[in-house]
């Protein structure tokens, strides 16, 4: 319900933004329809539900230890209907292999089948939400030695092929059922903690790894394949065989998406830059929205100046439509509910932010030279009541506004979450 003082606040932001040329409805509208793939692993710490025992592995790591994890698939889906009801706009949601229900029995990751997805499927469809998919190649015996598709073993490397390719198979399935592409995205942790003398050697086989898997067609109406390289993690500091230049080379030759992680670059790189290079000579990339701090690229997105840089990057690109946005970061110290909702949210308003953006002027003063008068209309910008145009977006789509927001968690977590330790 919005109060006077709401309404009044939002009246005065529609005049100061039509005063330079923005029309808030068309802003509303227009970040509204972009899907945000929710990835499903905030909610259980990359837990999933193989029930091996085995900890998180591969270099990614997350902290704490606030009570009311998820531990069931229905309590995961219990709790992203609580984040999703959260935050506005339209969703999707990334899953990983190891969320796969598989019914008490043993089935490893080479045997890997559409059916143990039966029951994502099932729920995503009631909500008309579309699924996108990722193969598991860490928290497993044959990732323990840190490497997986460019192991020098063979039968390591095929049994991580035949891993990848259920799993290209699984995402079709989803891809097929609602109508539109599912996104394919492989991340492997390969890589060194010490210097490697023979780099070669690993990318070599790497790449006979990929085409294997990619020698198996699927139709594009059903999924779309993206590669996500890395610079570091812990226990790869020294050399990561999916480096971004390696993955670069490979979409841009075999025509895949390159997945941008925000944390996964030097910490002075600018993923927004990136866009308008790679997609002239890619289909499309995959944006793994995130933020980096210290070693960890994985903490909750908030609005800081790289999120922003990079939502105004797609706005003004114009290349939204060959752009999909998907978070990943995990944080077990909060709420995890919460997390997701700060996230999701996060990236929303920096699109609407992006969209509130004084094109036509910024665009003229550009092509007339006038590098002052960008600078302070984007100065400008900043002060602009775009907090107010939010709020209304959030009412329009009856989700929380930023005040109401904690109130909303915190009831779910006396309510559901706190009974689950
Ligand atoms: C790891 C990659 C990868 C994972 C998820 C869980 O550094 O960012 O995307 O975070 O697949
Ligand atoms: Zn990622």
């Amino acid at each position: 319900m919005r109060d006077a003082e709401q309404t009044g606040a939002f009246e005065l932001a529609r005049r100061r933004y039509a005063a330079i040329g923005v029309d808030v409805d068309a802003a509303i509208q227009a970040v509204d329809a972009l899907p945000i793939s929710v990835h499903c692993w905030q909610g259980d710490d990359v837990g999933g539900f193989e029930d091996s025992g085995l900890a998180l592995s591969g270099g990614i790591q997350v902290t704490g230890n606030h009570p009311g994890k998820a531990r069931t698939p229905a309590e995961l889906r219990a709790d992203l209907d609580t984040a999703f009801a959260l935050a506005p706009g339209e969703k999707r949601l990334s899953l990983h292999a190891i969320y796969g229900e598989f019914g008490g029995k043993k089935a490893d990751r080479d045997a890997l089948e559409p059916a143990h997805f039966k029951g994502w499927m099932d729920w995503a469809q009631e909500r008309k939400l579309p699924l996108d998919f990722n193969a598991t190649l860490f928290s497993h015996p044959l990732a323990a030695d840190g490497y997986t598709l460019s192991h020098r073993d063979p039968k390591v490397r095929s049994f991580w092929v035949e891993h990848v390719r259920r799993a290209r198979r699984v995402t079709a399935a989803m891809g097929k059922a609602q109508g539109k592409p599912s996104v394919h995205n492989t991340w492997i942790p390969d890589g060194a903690k010490d210097c490697p003398f023979d780099r070669c050697g690993y990318r070599a086989r790497l790449i006979e790894s990929l085409d294997a898997i990619f020698a198996e067609k699927l139709p594009a109406t059903e999924i779309e394949d993206s590669l996500e390289g890395k610079l570091f993690g812990i226990g790869s500091e020294s050399f990561v065989v999916g480096s971004h230049e390696f993955y670069l080379g490979y979409a841009v030759s075999r025509g895949k998406l390159v997945t941008l992680d925000m944390g996964h670059y030097h910490p002075t790189e600018s993923v927004a830059d990136k866009i308008s290079s790679v997609l002239p000579f890619v289909p499309a990339v995959l944006l793994h929205v995130s933020r980096g701090v210290r070693w960890d690229s994985d903490h909750v997105v908030v609005m800081n100046d790289d999120l922003l840089d990079l939502a105004r990057e797609l706005v003004r690109s114009g290349a939204i439509e060959r752009t999909r946005i998907g978070l990943d970061y995990f944080d077990g110290s909060i709420n995890r509910v919460g997390a997701w909702a700060i996230g999701i949210r996060a990236a929303r308003r920096a699109l609407l932010v992006a969209f509130l953006e004084p094109r036509a002027a910024q665009l003229a003063a550009e092509a007339a030279g006038d590098g002052f008068a960008k600078l302070a209309l984007l100065e400008t910008e900043r002060a602009l009541p775009w907090g107010a145009v939010w709020d209304e977006y959030c009412s329009r789509a009856e989700v929380p506004v930023d005040a109401s927001l904690a109130s909303s968690v915190m009831a779910y977590e006396r309510a559901i979450l706190a009974q689950r330790s």
